[in-house]
């Protein structure tokens, strides 16, 4: 037996683009998960990987995956992320030499795109580290939580009030879980798909206190079906805030364009690339 000739492989555009298809298709063909796609959870994977970054510290973010381990993934803003990262495996095996760090990040990626939401264009080069570089609890919000919350923890990513309003139009996607933050419903009527029906309805719709025993949360008092958290609440309370809530309501296309640049800088918080920013890959669609 001769040793077989060992060869790098250096990964380009067109490798992550197998690896976005292969997600995609996966998403597709899942279809059977809550109201019918993964791609809200994929996308949660992504932002609280990456919302732990620190700049003061340079620590955090999601360069590194340490959500794989314990205590990290034990956090109660993690509470069933573990769904996201093990419907990701598949991929993962079918692809060993991308990382699970840069897996996760166009995981997200992948579901903006496919839930019709804007391009966000991609760098790859994260690496992954070990649990001695998981974060300390308490870096991603609390829901329970007013503004000066809001911008204390977007403000130790780097972030402004225009990028934080922006960034919570993500919540046009998906739902709340009793069994994982304890809160319950859907913020929008399409959580499968990105609108800017967030900043609408928060606008528009009537909100009161649910009558629950669950955390205090807001629920809209037409249908009783859609939710928000007090969190969301600050961004139609808080006069600056508000500005760019009643923006993005009115204009879905300003809304796409602060949410891929947010989405985009929150995505590679704290990652030493080597890869330019101004090559960054865009990934063609399953439908485009
Ligand atoms: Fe969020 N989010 N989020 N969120 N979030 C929850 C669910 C999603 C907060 C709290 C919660 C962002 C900002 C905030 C998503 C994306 C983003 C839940 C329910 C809580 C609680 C979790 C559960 O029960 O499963 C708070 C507080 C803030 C800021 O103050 C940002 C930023 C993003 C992305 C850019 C998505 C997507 C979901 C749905 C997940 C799912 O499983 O459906």
């Amino acid at each position: 037996g001769q040793e077989p000739k060992r060869r790098i492989f250096v990964p380009r555009f067109g490798d992550y683009q197998k690896v976005y298809d292969a997600i995609a298709k996966r998403l597709h063909e899942h279809d059977n998960y809550d109201d019918g796609s993964y791609g809200p959870v994929l996308l949660r994977l992504a932002w609280h990987a990456s919302g732990t970054y620190d700049k003061l510290t340079n620590t955090g973010g999601s360069n590194g995956a340490t959500m794989r381990f314990a205590p990290e993934s034990d956090h109660g803003a993690n509470a069933g992320l573990k769904a996201a990262r093990d419907f990701l495996e598949p991929v993962k095996e079918a692809f060993p030499w991308i990382t699970y760090s840069d897996l996760w990040i166009l995981a997200g990626v992948c579901s903006i795109q496919e839930m019709q939401g804007p391009k966000i264009p991609y760098r790859a080069g994260r690496s992954d580290r070990d649990l001695s570089f998981c974060t300390p609890d308490g870096r991603l919000p609390d829901a329970s939580k007013d503004g000066s919350h809001i911008r204390a923890i977007f403000g130790r990513m780097g972030f402004g009030d225009r990028e934080m309003v922006a960034l919570s139009g993500a919540h046009a996607l998906g739902r709340c879980h009793t069994d994982r933050s304890g809160y319950h419903g859907p913020w929008t009527f399409s959580p499968t798909t990105l609108t800017n029906d967030y900043f609408k309805l928060l606008l528009d719709e009537k909100w009161a206190y649910k009558k629950w025993n669950g955390p205090k949360q807001f629920e809209d008092v037409k249908t009783k079906t859609l939710m928000m958290l007090p969190t969301d609440m600050e961004l139609v309370k808080d006069k600056a805030f508000r500005k760019y809530t009643e923006l993005y309501a009115k204009d879905n296309d300003a809304f796409f364009k602060d949410f891929s640049d947010a989405v985009v800088t929150l995505f590679e918080l704290g990652v030493p690339f080597e890869q330019p920013e101004d090559l960054r890959y865009t990934f063609k669609s399953s439908f485009d």
